[in-house]
């Protein structure tokens, strides 16, 4: 009996360091938010989703399997829209997409043809029930027929559509059998802040600054989409022990020099598009398993006011996980922390805790008279960049 209880204590005593090392999982594969996929070259990516009133579909858990291998490497704990801020050229009118308008519950659902070869699933809102997440593996045979062999680009692709006022945002989750990951939303439906400058010259001269002349009638009024992700990263078995590194390229003569500094403390950026700017996290300090920040769609940029929008001052920011700071604006019930920038404290630690990577694209929006009744779709994105994976 002894033991038998003594062997039970030191088992668990040796256990108990691997609960804190890894994390349970969400969900499992006999699970509704359990998405598995295969891939032609032997990888898979597996992970869980889950729904909330505001972002909407959020990731967790997600894995990937590299060709050669029969291990999942843990990439991700989480990853959720952070917020969509749309301040409008007027000054005026500043949209919290996200928190303010429960983009999440704006969901809607997906025709069959819109995902045809895939599976589509049941989200519960807090209203009903709706068809309205798409799992769709995407092949593209290019390089194969350009090449000659027989060689495929495969992707797990996800998607939703939320109605937020007359906008209309497709968020897409890619997952690519080379371990490549990229993270985009789309937008489209119809313009939302339009003024009618008829038969008012005045009116009309004054709006023609801050937007485009759509017809003879209206002034489509211009704006930024300010997009943020929040990237819960855990490379390999343990989540505090991930690396980060920036890196940038600089020219000396005719050379492209690279410069690499760790980064040690919690931190903001901004992506120097002259630089090449990049971020690498690092499984930990004796692995080279890394993934790339690779910056997207940054050509333009939007700063905000100064201390009550101080979230759009950066591009990227680095803190320690902590589950109450979810939202990049908005985000209440957390200890005063409104917005991001409220996150990155002063010469605080990120060396063997859990790291969390914010990052934000922006798109300045000029109507067009093609836009109305409705828009084309304009959609932003960026990638994480697989490095040493296999
Ligand atoms: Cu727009």
């Amino acid at each position: 009996m002894f033991t038998s209880m003594r062997f039970w204590i030191i088992s668990f005593v040796i256990a108990l360091p691997c609960l804190f090392l890894q994390p349970a999982y969400a969900c499992t594969a006999a699970d509704d938010n359990y998405i598995h996929e295969n891939f032609t070259n032997g990888a898979q990516w597996s992970m869980c989703w889950e729904f909330n009133d505001d972002e909407g579909i959020y990731l967790t858990d997600i894995t990937y399997t590299p060709p050669d291998s029969n291990t999942p490497f843990r990439v991700i704990n989480e990853v959720n829209i952070a917020q969509i801020f749309v301040p409008y050229d007027n000054g005026q009118d500043r949209f919290h997409d996200v928190t303010t308008y429960s983009f999440g519950d704006g969901i809607i659902a997906i025709k069959p043809q819109n995902c045809a070869n895939g599976k589509l699933t049941t989200v519960s809102t807090m209203y009903e029930d709706i068809r309205g997440l798409c799992q769709r593996k995407v092949l593209d045979t290019t390089i194969n027929s350009v090449i000659g062999t027989p060689s495929t680009s495969e992707h797990l692709l996800l998607f939703s559509s939320h109605q937020v006022g007359a906008y209309n945002y497709i968020p897409e989750w890619k997952f690519y059998n080379n371990g490549m990951i990229e993270f985009a939303i789309g937008a489209t439906g119809a313009l939302e802040t339009i003024v009618n400058i008829h038969n008012n010259p005045d009116r009309e001269k004054k709006y023609r600054k801050l937007g485009w002349k759509i017809d003879n009638k209206t002034v489509g009024v211009s704006h930024v989409h300010n997009y943020f992700w929040r990237i819960d990263f855990a490379l390999g078995d343990n989540e505090n022990d991930d690396i980060v590194k920036i890196v940038q390229y600089k020219k000396q003569g005719n050379k492209i020099i690279a410069k690499w500094r760790d980064v040690v403390v919690e931190s903001r950026f901004n992506n120097k598009a002259e630089n090449n700017r990049g971020w690498l996290i690092q499984e930990n300090v004796n692995s080279n398993k890394s993934y790339h920040v690779q910056p997207g769609d940054s050509g333009h940029r939007f700063v905000g006011i100064k201390k009550k929008e101080a979230f759009t001052r950066n591009d990227l920011y680095i803190t320690k996980d902590v589950a109450c700071e979810r939202y990049a604006s908005q985000n209440y019930a957390c200890n005063n922390k409104k917005q991001l920038s409220d996150f990155v404290q002063s010469n605080a630690s990120i060396e063997n805790k859990d790291i969390v990577v914010w990052y934000s694209l922006s798109l300045h929006h000029i109507p067009r008279g093609e836009e109305s009744p409705e828009m084309d779709m304009h959609r932003n994105s960026f990638k994480l960049i697989p490095k040493n994976l296999y």
